[in-house]
């Protein structure tokens, strides 16, 4: 049986037509599950829904995909939102806290990307830059004009993590993010570095995580080392 990956939505108005003008509808970007399935998992897609259920569809999953989306809500790392950040969504982070805690709970293993990478952190009580002007050691371009299956920017991931098994030590990778991580939450380990030393991806041995702050679900049909960390998650979840 394959591996069943539980792939956290998004929601958004249909703006068109217009008779259904802000006719919500429940979303996620279809690389995630393209990724999946080419790993060789089974995506479903978690609506992101009023009430929690987080548990009980954890427990129809055997592994999280944390996908990326709106910036994390200041609030929860103990800021006020300022000028710099874009669109929070209290709702998502709520349900999706809820799932990364109940993936804990029952040893669920987890791949968080970007946004997901972000709320990982947060969530183990670390805190994020609300803009990346507001770290002024940022020299490298973070949110590439570049077309998003290009790799425009280098990270060095750590010797032995699963990072470095998937990526290798030096390699070319996307970026789209204009939050990054300021401290790192407890019990991560850093396995991936830019050369402007912004964290690019952490992981938990101990809590079966691994996350990225660029996007390997856009860049999987061309380059194998993204293709390696979905694999990396569907067999973790294989085990799971
Ligand atoms: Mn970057």
């Amino acid at each position: 049986m394959k591996p069943i990956i539980g792939v956290t939505g998004n929601a958004m108005a249909l703006s068109r037509p217009a008779d259904v003008d802000n006719f919500l509808i429940n979303y996620s970007p279809r690389h995630y599950t393209l990724a999946v399935e080419r790993a060789g998992g089974i995506p479903v897609l978690l609506p992101l829904t009023e009430t929690n259920q987080a548990e009980a569809y954890i427990k129809m999953v055997d592994g999280l995909l944390l996908t990326g989306g709106q910036d994390i809500s200041p609030h929860l790392y103990g800021e006020e939102p300022r000028a710099v950040i874009g669109e929070v969504s209290p709702q998502r982070d709520s349900a999706e806290i809820a799932l990364i805690e109940a993936a804990i709970k029952h040893n669920k293993p987890i791949l968080g990307v970007c946004r997901g990478m972000q709320l990982l952190n947060v969530h183990f009580g670390g805190t994020l830059y609300q803009d990346l002007s507001e770290n002024p050691d940022v020299t490298v371009q973070h949110v590439q004009k570049s077309l998003p299956t290009i790799s425009t920017h280098s990270i060095e991931t750590k010797e032995n993590s699963r990072l470095y098994k998937a990526f290798g030590k030096n390699t070319l990778i996307n970026s789209f993010h204009h939050q990054a991580i300021r401290d790192l939450g407890k019990n991560l380990t850093v396995t991936a570095y830019s050369k402007d030393k912004l964290i690019e991806g952490f992981e938990s041995e101990e809590h079966n995580i691994v996350a990225v702050q660029w996007h390997p679900e856009i860049t999987f049909d061309s380059n194998q080392d993204s293709l390696n960390l979905f694999n990396d998650l569907i067999k973790r979840a294989s085990k799971a």
